[in-house]
């Protein structure tokens, strides 16, 4: 086979570090430049580092606009490390035949192990019981508020797309009962364990309540003021989905109001959460810096699947996923 020359190759913008072997598998048939900052480009960065760009790979929380789509003439894909995809311009990229690629399957067990760690945390107080005895506060006699159990309470999913189904499959190994509802998907009378509900009465119903949603113009607030007021004061919610889903302002109002007992995030409406943010002094939540898929081995397929997607699209074979197939079919 005879080597094609560096202007016959395609272009790889990379916004994410990956490790030689990785970095391998897209030099032996592309020209690549990874982005030399520590932190996620600017736009600014991200235009001027794809001005030339075939591919690029990035993480599912960089912005690529339609400024920066039109930016980038030659590019053809949009690999996406993560299965979320609302950081792409989905119109944009349409009108400009780029195909956009993401990482599904491949996290979903890690998301929901981490999911069912926050309903037992939230549960049983872990983190407020591990800051009683770092802080020295447990003496003789003194004790920690009593937690509640999970098995035999309600756990409301919203949004049973796979990694909706890997928590229900986690909930029942913990004898809890699982009801669900799903905005884009025909309401299955049972599905295992889980039962279809209305949004309301799942809200009305359940004693933990956790997002698996993603994020488009139609779940974009999906739980807001009125929606949490209609959750029982004892109960909780837990979102490992994106943070614009619930309307932060009224979680916090909420919480405060003791119209929800307690929260577990691991996403928020800005990222990283702001210092000031009132969450930051709140004692019945849960903060975590968006770790849903930050295990090793789930990124390293995630990783995996972010290259093959890349290479097969811009060799002209069908990615493994893609989230635009209407692309294809023009192509
Ligand atoms: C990651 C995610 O934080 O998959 C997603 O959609 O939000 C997460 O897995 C992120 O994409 C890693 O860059």
């Amino acid at each position: 086979m005879t080597q094609k020359s560096a202007s016959d190759r395609a272009n790889v913008f990379l916004t994410v570090r990956l490790p030689e072997h990785a970095l391998d598998r897209i030099e032996t048939e592309c020209n690549v430049v990874t982005f030399a900052g520590k932190e996620m480009p600017s736009k600014e960065e991200l235009i001027a580092g794809i001005a030339e760009a075939d591919g690029l790979l990035g993480s599912a929380q960089l912005s690529v606009d339609a400024d920066v789509l039109n930016a980038a003439p030659r590019l053809r894909v949009v690999s996406n490390f993560g299965v979320g995809y609302d950081n792409v311009d989905l119109a944009a990229a349409a009108q400009r035949g780029v195909i956009v690629c993401n990482t599904p399957g491949v996290l979903s067990d890690a998301v929901a192990d981490l999911t069912m760690g926050l309903v037992l945390s939230l549960a049983r107080r872990l983190p407020e019981s591990e800051r009683f005895v770092r802080e020295g506060r447990w003496k003789p006699g003194a004790g920690m508020e009593l937690g509640t159990d999970v098995s035999g309470k309600t756990l409301g999913i919203i949004g049973l797309g796979r990694i909706g189904v890997a928590v229900a499959r986690r909930a029942q190994a913990f004898s809890m009962t699982v009801v669900f509802h799903d905005l884009f998907r025909e309401p299955p009378a049972e599905v295992g364990f889980s039962k279809y509900r209305e949004m309301e009465a799942l809200l009305r119903e359940s004693d933990f309540v956790s997002l698996h949603v993603n994020l488009r113009p139609e779940t974009h607030h999906l739980l807001g003021r009125a929606q949490l007021a209609l959750m029982k004061p004892s109960a909780f919610l837990i979102n490992t989905s994106r943070g614009q889903i619930v309307d932060q302002s009224a979680l916090v109002e909420a919480l405060r109001k003791g119209e929800v007992a307690g929260a577990a995030l691991d996403v928020f409406e800005e990222e990283p959460l702001p210092a000031t943010d009132p969450l930051m002094a709140m004692t019945n939540v849960i903060l975590l810096p968006h770790i849903g898929s930050a295990s090793v081995e789930t990124r390293e397929a995630m990783r995996d699947l972010s290259i093959d997607n890349l290479l097969r699209a811009l060799r002209g074979e069908r990615p493994k996923a893609v989230v635009n197939p209407e692309v294809l079919a023009q192509e």
